[in-house]
């Protein structure tokens, strides 16, 4: 039987397990990469684990997120990190360098290798040919300290691309935006979208990083491409021609389900307010004014992408109401675009250029205004992300955003009467890494330095006989990681203090929440009731160590994301699913629940009696965690089942 591409990397990494859809597998990790924002509890918790230096061949730490120095908070952070990196043997990407994913796909990317990234986009890489998953920090530092990562192995799942799209108005983007309308951000869950077809030659990488990093939002495990003629090019214009194999599925290779797409009836499309999965063609609300407009993020950051909108707003002035920042992905795209005179084009027109990191798409700056409506070229809108509760935020391609600022309105490129160049990728990029600074040997006596905002990753205690407990909220589907842990330049500095963040929780949606389960903790503590797909979105597992260090027991959901569900395992809080969904209607905020005997159905079947004490009924619930899985939620969680000496075996 012939293999498809997933399996043929997994094969070829596997530690253990039958690689088969459903199964437990590990897989040997070739790179690790963390960003700040996420990085600098997944170095603690690697502290905390005891080994002396990474044992995964390349490890980088990447400084992208927190970047605003308001006080001393993220710049404390930012030298932890960089001691660190330098005490146990990874790269150090300084400030400035740019957004992990996009320095990641163009200096260490690489065809058949697989990486894991401490952010949800880390799939980007699968526009190089490489399997590149998301995971959170602490499953991270287990990783970096020699232990395989252990996935059940998702379903894989073809795209076959066929025709070419009609470029210079449809782009990647607009690819990407199309399949989240047809799946939904619950359609890739549990799946890997493998890329193919005679459309796939259509794209360079960068382009096919676009799809597979917005494939995050599909809640897909990640996604691949194949390695082809297109993935040499861009290695060579990279400098990085060694780094190439040819990567291809069997012609006989089998798939879950096949789902086809024909590039050349791609239209502009725009994501509205406030879900990524909210798509319509852009000519559909064509017209609506504009006051912001952001350009650039880990999703359209390449210097293609970059150099298309200087030749839109060449010569022309953006309109007085508009604002525009462009936020370019690289120091590598940034230097090109300045030495090219193209941030002059830029510049003149009026765009506000900040510098090379995440920015307005994670709130660090760049917050709309009041009611304002803001488009683009990110991945993500949830309500409230931007910094700004009330504005309405669109997602569109760079060239939709180029010329809806130069209009003021939303418009199609195809309607605004611009003139639109046909843009190609570099040929040669300009290799200048000389923010990267590479590992050491002999660095046992480095001392890592901590400034006072740096505080110890809180650990659970064990699985208790009995979980009595309050309902603390009662959610509705899609809830997001932003709206459990809110992220913004007020709240991303205390990233490193648990304590301090964990008055954030829920904030935006219930800013009693963290006094009302802290009252709850010294009862018993807290559960969540959550609908389809809990904890969509970012990997951040503060997302779980916070509402873990407020006394969350449990959540109870109709189904969870993958990398959320991930964290809580390992932060020791039992993920639920209930067994009815009329059990999810009969249960409110405030109900008293008593689970019984959690142990015993942990280490049985999995099946958990709960009894609502305030309303006076019993339902069943139940888990489906893996051996794994199990160990970790009767110990509190990964921390306190990590010893240095079982992962060094
Ligand atoms: C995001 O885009 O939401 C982030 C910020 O990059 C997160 C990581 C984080 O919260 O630090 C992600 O995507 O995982
Ligand atoms: Fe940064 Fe935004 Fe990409 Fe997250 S999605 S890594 S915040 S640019």
């Amino acid at each position: 039987m012939g293999r498809n591409i997933v399996e043929k990397i997994f094969d070829a990494h596997k530690a253990y397990g039958e690689i088969k859809a459903g199964n437990q597998i590990g897989l040997n990790i070739d790179q690790v990469y963390t960003q700040d924002a996420t990085g600098t509890m997944a170095w603690l918790e690697f502290e905390a684990i005891g080994i002396d230096r990474v044992k995964v061949p390349l490890t980088v730490s990447y400084v992208d997120h927190n970047m605003l120095q308001s006080n001393f908070m993220n710049a404390d952070d930012h030298l932890f990190l960089q001691t660190a990196a330098q005490k146990f043997g990874a790269y150090f990407s300084k400030p400035g360098n740019g957004i992990c994913h996009q320095i990641h796909l163009e200096r260490f990317a690489a065809p058949g290798r697989i990486a894991l990234g401490t952010d949800s986009h880390t799939p980007t890489g699968g526009g190089m040919g490489m399997i590149a998953i998301g995971v959170g920090g602490l499953e991270a530092a287990t990783v970096m300290a020699g232990a395989p990562f252990e996935i059940n192995m998702p379903k894989v799942v073809q795209v076959k691309l066929t025709g070419k799209l009609k470029k210079p108005y449809v782009t990647a983007m607009d690819v990407i935006l199309t399949l989240l309308k047809m799946l939904s951000v619950k359609g890739g869950v549990g799946k890997i979208l493998e890329y193919w077809g005679p459309g796939v030659k259509d794209l360079n990488v960068p382009e096919r990083a676009t799809i597979a990093n917005m494939g995050a939002e599909l809640g897909a495990t990640t996604s691949i491409f194949p390695s082809d003629e297109n993935t040499l090019a861009y290695l060579k214009a990279q400098g990085r021609t060694k780094d190439w194999v040819e990567i291809k599925a069997d012609s006989n290779a089998e798939y879950s389900e096949i789902i086809e797409l024909k590039l050349g009836k791609i239209e502009p499309m725009i994501a509205q307010p406030h879900s990524p999965d909210n798509v319509v063609p852009i000519r559909e609300i064509a017209g609506r004014k504009v006051n912001q407009v952001c350009i650039g993020s880990c999703t359209n950051s390449s210097y293609q992408a970059m150099k298309s909108i200087a030749s839109i707003l060449k010569g022309k002035t953006i309109p007085e109401w508009v604002n525009l920042l462009i936020n370019p992905g690289s120091k590598q795209v940034y230097e090109m675009l300045s030495r090219k005179g193209l941030v002059a084009e830029m510049i003149s027109a009026g765009a506000r250029i900040l510098e090379a990191s995440c920015g307005p798409c994670i709130g660090m700056g760049g917050a709309p205004g009041s009611g304002h409506v803001s488009i683009r070229s990110y991945n993500r809108n949830f309500q409230g992300r931007a910094g700004t509760k009330d504005a309405s935020v669109y997602l569109a391609s760079p060239v939709s955003c180029a010329v809806t600022a130069l209009k003021g309105e939303i418009v199609d490129p195809r309607d605004s009467g611009l003139k639109i160049p046909k843009t190609k990728e570099s040929e040669r990029f300009l290799i200048n890494d000389n923010l990267i600074i590479p590992p050491k040997q002999g660095t046992k006596d480095v001392r890592i330095i901590k400034g006072p905002n740096i505080k110890e990753v809180p650990v659970k205690e064990s699985l208790k006989q009995e979980i009595k407990a309050e309902v603390l909220l009662k959610l509705g589907n899609n809830i997001t990681t932003d709206d459990i842990m809110p992220a913004g330049s007020a709240i991303l500095p205390f990233r490193s203090n648990i304590p301090a963040i964990s008055e954030f929780v829920f904030k935006n949606i219930d800013d009693t929440f963290s006094s009302r389960a802290n009252t709850a903790k010294t009862k018993g503590g807290g559960i969540i009731v959550g609908g389809e797909n809990y904890g969509q979105g970012s990997s951040r597992e503060h997302a779980a160590i916070a509402p873990m260090y407020l006394g969350l027991q449990a959540v109870i959901a109709k189904s969870f994301a993958r990398i959320h569900r991930s964290n809580l395992i390992n932060f020791g809080v039992l993920p639920l699913l209930f067994k009815t969904e009329r059990d999810y209607e009969r249960i409110e905020k405030g109900d008293m629940l008593s689970i019984k005997n959690p142990v015993d159905a942990v280490k049985g079947g999995q099946d958990f009696a709960v009894e609502n004490l305030t309303k006076g009924y019993t339902f069943e619930a139940v888990s489906t965690l893996n051996d794994r899985e199990k160990e970790l939620i009767l110990k509190g969680g990964l921390l306190p089942s990590t010893k240095a000496r079982s992962l060094t075996k």
